[in-house]
């Protein structure tokens, strides 16, 4: 029975750079969950209602998801949609999930999911909505999902019992059909066309090897399919391939920290070909050569230079578009290209527009995140198999294809330094000490640097002519090399600090310095400015990348 239930606000729902994400304790306590559900379908419902169109459910696994879904289900029914795509076992990658929606053409889908945070009865759980495009829901939309949350006074479900998850299958929910579908099966069939799988089978084939860290998390299953089973990688390519609620007590973030179990490996005289990971919900990836870590921001230039290699960028790439923080590494490949590099806000929802105008092939963003107009979400199992498909076709190493990339096009020295859970308001001291310094900073010199910007950046969106304020603090000197400050949106804890530092290098003979030691000077600089030890407590970063 369709039941309207009354409800009253609850703070704290402003959705952060990817959508909604708390401590599971909050979600699941109350209506916290129903309310943020149904301010979702209130704030997108169109002018005819909901009625009849399809949504598309899924998640990457973790602590709470299979409840979430059974809610959400039920208030899907009772709002009015024809249909729901739910992928068995309540798994959907990320990705997966914005190329289920696109194919399917749904409305739209809610992805459950803290992405690379913790997980489990203690860590956090996240959900957000992605449009028919199978993107992020765009600022405006997430403004008017934030705004129902402060004014809603009941929501919309069915006493329904659970829907059996573990089986492929189609039952009906009130006058709604539920339709669980292999959560890897469109995935799949996506990147059959995208790759030259059959190069990749030889590859394989000729005793190539890769170590594949799924973290525990959502990936398992695709990569254990893709790489495994359709690529012929040998058995144990894939490392941790069970998804499990808690990601077996592991920080699902592959960076250097939480992913170093790889990295040591990469680095051991044992090392495979290729290292790779992938996050909580499979969006993020991390290329690790053979003695070689390849920077977020070096691999989105590295493989716009190379896409061509791959069918389905054969005929080149239209443009690149990057996160502000993310390095010019991809800037000089687009200008070799002659094709434009846009700059955007962090947070994969900016990319959105300029894909579905066709102005960019190739996105990518410091934080481990790369894709292209494939989907709507960035990709890491796609971005593996780019690189797969790129050195299938150079027959180089990681170490070569880098080499010759800086040689060609400079390298861009990068690294990012994280404070995570800092006192709140010390980190917010911090960004307005240094927003003061900026007016004073443009035009002067710093350590005999010349200034050139000194700004808060704010992004005009091309397409439809909005405006993002407010998106990190940045310093950029006459040589091009830069000094950023932001503070995350995704942590659920106190504030993380993130400071960014890139200096451009020309000279091949100076290609192969320690990044840290490249980026001294700037690093003490970035102290200097902002006080950072002195604001935070903390005389090192938590996770250096
Ligand atoms: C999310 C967004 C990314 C963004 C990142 C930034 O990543 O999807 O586009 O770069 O947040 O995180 P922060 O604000 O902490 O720097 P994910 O992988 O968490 O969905």
């Amino acid at each position: 029975m369709i039941q309207t239930l009354p409800t009253a606000p609850i703070a704290g729902m402003k959705p952060g750079t990817s959508g909604l994400r708390k401590k599971v304790t909050e979600f699941a306590a109350g209506n916290y969950l129903p309310n943020f559900v149904q301010s979702v379908f209130d704030a997108v419902r169109p002018q005819g209602g909901l009625g009849g169109l399809t949504l598309v459910v899924g998640g990457d696994g973790r602590y709470y998801n299979l409840q979430a879904i059974q809610t959400v289900i039920r208030m899907a029914a009772a709002n009015g949609f024809g249909r729901v795509l739910v992928g068995q076992g309540g798994i959907l990658s990320t990705p997966a999930a914005s190329c289920v929606i696109r194919q399917h053409h749904a409305f739209g889908g809610l992805i459950l999911s803290a992405s690379h945070n913790p997980g489990g009865p203690d860590g956090d759980f996240g959900i957000k909505f992605n449009g028919a495009n199978g993107g992020p829901a765009a600022e405006k939309v997430t403004d008017a999902i934030y705004a129902c949350t402060l004014k809603i006074t009941a929501y919309r479900s069915t006493d329904t019992p659970d829907i059996d998850l573990g089986r492929i299958g189609t039952t009906q929910v009130e006058g709604m059909s539920v339709h669980v579908i292999d959560p890897v099966a469109d995935y799949l069939a996506l990147m059959r066309r995208l790759f030259d799988f059959d190069a990749l089978q030889r590859l394989f084939a000729s005793g190539f090897t890769l170590a594949f860290d799924a973290m525990h998390a959502v990936t398992g299953p695709y990569a254990h399919a893709i790489f495994e089973r359709e690529l012929g990688a040998a058995p144990g390519t894939v490392r941790h391939g069970t998804p499990l609620p808690d990601f077996g007590g592991h920080h699902p973030d592959p960076n250097l920290v939480h992913a170093r179990e790889l990295y040591d490996l990469m680095m051991s005289p044992q090392a495979p070909d290729l290292g790779a990971a992938s996050d909580g919900d499979g969006d993020r990836n991390l290329i690790i050569g053979r003695g070689l870590f390849v920077a977020p921001s070096d691999s989105l230039a590295m493989l716009a230079a190379n896409a061509h290699l791959a069918p389905a960028y054969a005929k080149g790439i239209v443009g690149i578009a990057r996160s502000m923080p993310t390095s010019g590494a991809a800037d000089r490949v687009a200008q070799a290209l002659g094709v434009p590099c846009y700059e955007t806000p962090t947070g994969w929802k900016f990319f959105g527009n300029l894909l579905d105008a066709g102005k960019v092939t190739l996105c990518g963003e410091e934080s481990a995140g790369t894709g292209s107009d494939h989907v709507r979400e960035k990709d890491g199992i796609w971005a593996v198999l780019l690189w797969l498909n790129v050195l299938a076709v150079r027959r180089q190493s990681v170490a070569q294809v880098a080499h010759e990339h800086w040689a060609r096009y400079g390298r861009n020295y990068y690294t990012r330094h994280d404070y995570e859970d800092v006192d709140s308001a010390a980190a917010q001291a911090l960004m307005q000490a240094v927003a003061a310094q900026l007016p004073t900073l443009a035009g002067a010199t710093l350590d005999g640097r010349p200034v050139v910007i000194a700004d808060d950046f704010s992004y005009l969106d091309p397409i439809d002519a909005s405006v993002s304020k407010h998106q990190g603090l940045r310093i950029v000197f006459a040589d091009g090399s830069r000094i950023v400050y932001r503070l995350s949106g995704t942590g659920t804890s106190g504030a993380t600090l993130r400071v960014y530092i890139e200096r451009f290098e020309g000279d091949a003979a100076r290609h192969g310095l320690d990044t840290q030691e490249a980026l001294a000077d700037l690093i003490a600089l970035a102290d200097r400015v902002a006080g950072i030890r002195q604001r935070t407590g903390r005389e090192v970063p938590s996770v250096i990348t």
